[in-house]
């Protein structure tokens, strides 16, 4: 197999790269947003729909079980991903929100209970507040949400102030997509425990940059996007703790998440399958097992260098424009750069580099609470994956420059 070593044996694995864009080089820089995907990843999904499909769990004909040898082949791998105890702790999902929303709704049926807490914090995406609020609606449980400080890091004095033995289940994010703030969650998660809650980890924008091991996280659940973390849309992971996942009641209710089915009463399967009904996506999966074997590849070590590199050039060449204010400020980041121009509106910029090839997030990013709290409507997100370069960088700056010059 090829060395991914340079960044030219690694931009080779990922055709898109080689497109253009309003007749420009296509600069793609809303990998926050939705990664590229490398030809590994689209490879395994088209050999397994020309080779090998079927449905799995339920066949005893040759193809069925190849399909099923498949899936759980990918689970292990997603377990080695995760570094899981056990392949009974991971369940395929479409991604972080059906991962989050699995964990709420079935903690809002019987298990959370009015004077029981929810904790979250001010920089959560979308995600990771309405299931929650949704939660305390139907359990009669109170959403408690922890302050940031003004350079977008959790305050920690007061997560320790509104953390009690009320608190039942904190779920917070590994790497604000927004802000691009690395958080302690390790240190959030010994606290929480400590007080007898349960500790879900939002790792959207980890997974892709950071290497993740939930062994030593201590988390009862870590939920991951196949689709920011070079894997195919609709594919994802929620890990949850053996113990935790006995415990809670299931989410959706159908076939292969049962063990025996009466009209009177029905008894489930045992896990993950208890929390998996349905036909799942298993091409997704397989496409998500193939971008874990392939970040295996680069290394994480590799990834957060180069990140890093982009990240500090990026942030020292945006720094020359004038009027620019970068929204989060926190010492440790990864990922993405936020930032406004004094004088110009975050979309109209956004605009105005897309026709130059460059392709950015603009908007609220679905943090519309952390927007609020900084008193902004939204930013100009710049995001980063290890296939993109300083050329790329100086590309979008120029871009940005330009946008501002013909908008003041
Ligand atoms: N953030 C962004 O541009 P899904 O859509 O289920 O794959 O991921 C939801 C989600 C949850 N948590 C965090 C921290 C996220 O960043 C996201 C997705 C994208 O920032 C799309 S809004």
């Amino acid at each position: 197999m090829e060395m991914l070593s340079t960044t030219s044996a690694i931009r080779d694995e990922f055709p898109i790269l080689e497109e253009e864009v309003n007749k420009h080089k296509l600069v793609y820089l809303d990998n926050a947003a939705s990664s590229q995907k490398p030809k590994v990843v689209i490879d395994a999904m088209s050999s397994y729909y020309v080779h090998h499909h079927s449905n799995v769990h339920r066949g005893i004909h040759h193809l069925s079980q190849v399909a099923t040898d498949m899936f759980e082949g990918a689970r292990e791998e997603m377990r080695s991903f995760l570094n899981a105890a056990s392949t009974k702790e991971i369940i395929f999902t479409s991604g972080t929100t059906e991962g989050i929303n699995l964990v709420a709704t079935s903690l809002s049926r019987g298990v959370l209970k009015a004077g029981d807490e929810i904790m979250i914090t001010e920089m959560e995406h979308h995600s990771n507040i309405v299931p929650w609020q949704m939660a305390a609606t139907y359990s009669g449980a109170k959403l408690v949400v922890v302050n940031v400080t003004p350079d977008g890091q959790i305050d920690m004095e007061d997560f320790h102030s509104k953390l009690s033995t009320k608190t039942k289940l904190l779920s917070v994010v590994h790497v604000s997509n927004a802000l691009g703030t690395v958080n302690p969650v390790k240190e959030i998660t010994a606290a929480a425990k400590a007080v007898g809650a349960w500790v879900l980890i939002d790792g959207a924008q980890s997974a892709p940059h950071i290497q993740i091991d939930v062994q030593d996280l201590n988390c009862d659940f870590f939920t991951l996007s196949g689709h920011k973390m070079y894997g195919p849309t609709g594919s994802g992971v929620l890990y949850g703790r053996e113990d935790v996942l006995n415990e809670i009641p299931p989410y959706k209710g159908g076939g292969e998440m049962i063990e025996t089915v009466t009209f009177e009463k029905t008894t489930y399967n045992e896990l993950p399958f208890k929390f998996e009904a349905g036909t799942p996506d298993i091409a997704a999966a397989l496409g998500l097992a193939e971008a874990s074997r392939f970040i295996k590849r680069l290394g994480y070590d590799q990834i957060a260098q180069t990140e890093a590199e982009l990240m500090s050039y990026a942030t020292e060449k945006l720094g020359e424009i004038e009027g620019i204010q970068f929204i989060g400020t926190a010492p440790k980041k990864s990922g993405a750069i936020s930032f406004l121009i004094e004088g110009t509106h975050p979309s109209d910029v956004g605009t105005i580099i897309d026709k130059l090839g460059v392709a950015v997030r603009t908007g609220h990013h679905c943090t519309q609470p952390l927007m609020a709290k900084f008193g902004i409507p939204g930013t100009i997100r710049a995001s980063f994956a290890v296939y993109n370069t300083k050329e790329e960088v100086d590309t979008f700056v120029t871009a940005v420059k330009r946008a501002v010059k013909m908008l003041k």
